[in-house]
């Protein structure tokens, strides 16, 4: 949804480029051109040819997902039957996702027994995320996570039930839905994806020099030497957080989860989309979390803060592995937010307000967005885009210590690329109220407001709130943006009847 900051996103059906037109046997890996590269280090294989566009797999990737490959590679095969087909029998002429789509109304046992039925069922049936679906509906208090989303649903259903996570090796099956899933849950980040850094960094600026340059004008800065006196800078570990409240349950994605078996499973899952614990109340739940940071000096104008406890959600504790991070979205409430990597670092690319980014389709009313499946996906099939436009994103990898502002309005999207600990806060400041005040006061409220239960009156109670406690303020900064306007009118008028550079009249005929 636009604006929650809860990642709830539709996802395009993937629709994959068909970038692996042939690959290894062993599905060593496959470059853009179809040509091999190798794992880690990215360098091709003697088979391939030059390839500065290959794509490298982590060091810990599996060496097969049960030996699916590119569809491509059907066309190489000397057999040319694909296993995928044979063993579907009369569904083989649905689509990979709508194959999926139907196991997914299946609930585990029928999964397991239809898994039997042929390779490719066998295949289709241990598709991890039909397996990480079922445990995320049915373990809403947490699970253990072992392993596989297979083994960790059945360990949660029947504790005493042993599953072998061997994983069958199945011969001459093709798709390229299941390759690229697999492809993608394995790939490192391209060292050219990270390459580009074009955000403003400053050190030690004034609050004024923040609101002249950046927050007044709605432009993204980079804030170094923000973290210095954090306590949570200093003693924000794992171990420190575990130590602290490894019991207590936190939000990840649609679950709660005890810290403790949250890094148990970021450590060990390799997967897409990794879960990313996203969590507005960790400081209700853990007083001391709340205690080791502060607000940086540039963000403590905080005008929600008027309405008390009855704010909508405006911080979060953010913990993930590499590879997990927040797909393309604009913050909540059209407000503007801070973000402070303590642990890891994360890359950042933003575009502003008036640019959609490439493979990002927002609805009409803005309530929804679909967006790729994932983020390592957009890097694949969306990133090079950005390179030929005119109006380029802003990029940078905001590192420990470091903390980037993020203006309303603008889209972003984050992944982190190391384990990563973070703390973000939105606001509100004079700046960006009445933005807020006109977001709040949409007629589609009910549905694109978000972080309270009371989306249709958030208006009137923040108003009413303000007026109380800055009487006049509202009036005042309305007729000074009505001036401003009338300023900028006046201004784009001389500017279109005066070379502006030279200070002559224009003629034209
Ligand atoms: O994943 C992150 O750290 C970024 C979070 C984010 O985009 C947000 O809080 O709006």
């Amino acid at each position: 949804m636009l604006g929650t900051k809860n990642l709830l996103h539709k996802t395009h059906k993937r629709k994959r480029k068909n970038n692996h037109r042939s690959a290894s046997k062993n599905q060593k890996s496959v470059s853009k051109k179809g040509c091999f590269i190798s794992r880690k280090s990215g360098k091709e294989d003697e088979d391939g040819d030059d390839n500065e566009e290959g794509f490298s797999l982590k060091a810990s990737a599996p060496s097969h997902s049960h030996g699916v490959q590119p569809l491509g590679n059907l066309y190489l095969s000397p057999s040319s039957n694909n296993s995928r087909n044979s063993g579907l029998g009369n569904l083989q002429s649905l689509t990979d996702e709508l194959v999926l789509e139907i196991l997914g109304l299946l609930g585990g046992t029928h999964l397991g027994v239809l898994s039997t039925v042929s390779k490719s069922f066998y295949v289709f049936c241990n598709h991890e995320p039909l397996w990480r679906n079922l445990v995320l509906e049915t373990c809403k208090d947490g699970f253990l996570y072992i392993e596989t989303w297979k083994s960790t649903y059945v360990h949660a259903i029947r504790p005493s039930f042993e599953v072998s996570n061997s994983g069958l090796k199945v011969r001459d099956f093709y798709s390229d839905y299941l390759f690229q899933s697999w492809l993608c849950a394995n790939l490192e980040m391209k060292p050219e994806w990270l390459d580009r850094d074009n955000i403003i960094r400053k050190k030690g600026i004034s609050v004024e020099e923040f609101v002249s340059k950046f927050e007044e004008p709605n432009k993204p800065v980079l804030l170094e030497g923000c973290l210095d006196t954090w306590v949570a800078f200093e003693k924000w570990n794992r171990n420190y957080l575990i130590e602290l409240c490894g019991d207590v349950q936190f939000s990840v994605g649609p679950v709660e989860m005890k810290l403790e078996e949250y890094f148990r499973y970021s450590d060990l899952a390799k997967e897409e989309r990794p879960l990313y614990l996203f969590d507005p109340k960790f400081a209700q739940k853990v007083l001391q979390l709340g205690l080791d940071y502060e607000v940086p000096v540039y963000f403590k104008e905080d005008l929600f803060s008027v309405l008390g406890d009855k704010r909508p959600d405006y911080r979060w504790i953010i913990i993930g592995p590499a590879g997990s991070g927040s797909s393309f979205h604009i913050d909540p409430n059209s407000t503007s937010a801070w973000n402070a990597v303590i642990k890891g670092s994360k890359k950042w690319i933003l575009f502003p307000p008036d640019v959609v980014p490439p493979g990002v389709h927002p609805s009409p009313d803005g309530a929804e967005v679909a967006s790729p499946v994932s983020i390592i996906e957009w890097f694949m099939n969306f990133y090079n885009d950005t390179k030929i436009w005119k109006k380029k994103p802003v990029e940078c990898v905001c590192k420990a210590g470091e903390v980037i502002f993020v203006p309303n309005g603008w889209w972003h999207l984050v992944i982190n690329l190391e384990d990563s600990i973070a703390i973000t806060q939105n606001f509100v400041s004079r700046r960006n109220i009445l933005n807020v005040l006109d977001f709040l006061k949409k007629p589609n409220a009910c549905t694109v407001v978000s972080g309270t239960r009371d989306r249709a009156n958030l208006y009137d109670r923040f108003k009413k709130a303000i007026e109380a406690s800055f009487p006049g303020t509202i009036d005042d900064l309305v007729s000074k943006a009505d001036e401003k306007k009338v300023q900028q009118k006046k201004l784009s008028f001389w500017d279109s009847v005066t070379d502006s550079n030279a200070g002559a009249f224009k003629f034209s005929f």
